[in-house]
């Protein structure tokens, strides 16, 4: 048996939607996350700020600098951190190719896993308004689609430019409960399709908040959950192993660690869809 409490080793570490800066974020798990987990590369799949929630009202415990401050450190000591904006933190998508106290941004990337297999990072916030038009676009075919993301970019840029906020998800979900119970299933195929577009093995996003790995049409589709609800992680073994991992798994055993409370309403977002996982995109 290992020392339970000697940080394990990752080669990768894929995290997203921590929504820094909302009340809902959990960040004392998160800390203790990455307390017990080393990584040679941390790729930071996007909304890790929410820089929407910060502009309405400051929240910014002492946790949320803690969380900035362990990331820094880390990179600081040799971990490669990559830092893929979302769109709750698109303010960083001015920045593509820069570095900040070591952490690299990127719009997004190509992995390639320890066994060869390459699979396209991002947030995964572009294709909403492909996944929203789906039926139309399907019809007018290949350019509509390339149009339709062109257009999303442009008009995210144009709306971000007035200070207005991003098409939101969660939003639109609760005036359209049944159409964003599709939405989920539709996201995940766009993306996959995306990965296909790109000649890769798979895909690792972010987003819906829907934590999961699977095969979609020969696409390995990897989402990574969030850190204000399901509290969960994909880690890439030395081997090249993907495995996803959620916080109240880790360490059962140990007293100090505090087990995650039963899945209880949060008060972020407002907008839950009855018991399924679709919200705050
Ligand atoms: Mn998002």
């Amino acid at each position: 048996m290992s020392d339970q409490s000697a940080p394990k080793s990752l080669r990768t570490l894929f995290i997203s939607d921590v929504h820094l800066g909302s009340k809902a974020a959990k960040t004392d798990f998160l800390l203790e996350f990455l307390r017990l987990h080393e990584a040679q590369t941390i790729v930071l799949v996007g909304d890790i700020i929410d820089g929407w929630r910060l502009k309405r009202s400051w929240y910014w415990p002492q946790e949320c600098n803690d969380v900035v401050q362990k990331l820094l450190r880390k990179a600081r000591k040799g971990t490669r951190v990559i830092y893929i904006p979302g769109n709750h933190d698109e303010f960083l998508r001015d920045f593509p190719g820069t570095h900040f106290g070591g952490i690299e941004v990127a719009e997004r990337i190509i992995h390639e896993t320890a066994d060869g297999k390459k699979y396209l990072v991002l947030h995964g916030d572009e294709f909403d308004v492909v996944v929203r038009n789906a039926r139309v676009l399907a019809y007018l075919g290949d350019w509509a689609y390339d149009a339709a993301i062109a257009i999303n970019v442009v008009l995210a840029a144009v709306r971000r430019k007035l200070g207005m906020p991003y098409w939101s998800f969660s939003a639109w979900a609760k005036l359209q409960v049944k159409q964003a119970v599709n939405f989920i299933g539709e996201f995940q195929r766009v993306v996959a399709d995306e990965a296909r577009r790109n000649e890769v093995d798979g895909v690792i996003c972010g987003h819906i908040h829907h934590a999961v790995m699977e095969d979609i049409d020969g696409i390995h589709y990897v989402n990574t959950g969030d850190w204000v609800e399901s509290c969960t992680a994909v880690a890439e073994h030395h081997d090249g192993r993907l495995e996803m991992i959620t916080w109240s798994q880790v360490q059962p055993g140990d007293a100090t660690v505090k087990a995650l409370p039963p899945p209880v309403a949060t008060p972020f977002p407002v907008d839950q869809l009855g018991k399924k996982k679709a919200h705050a995109a």
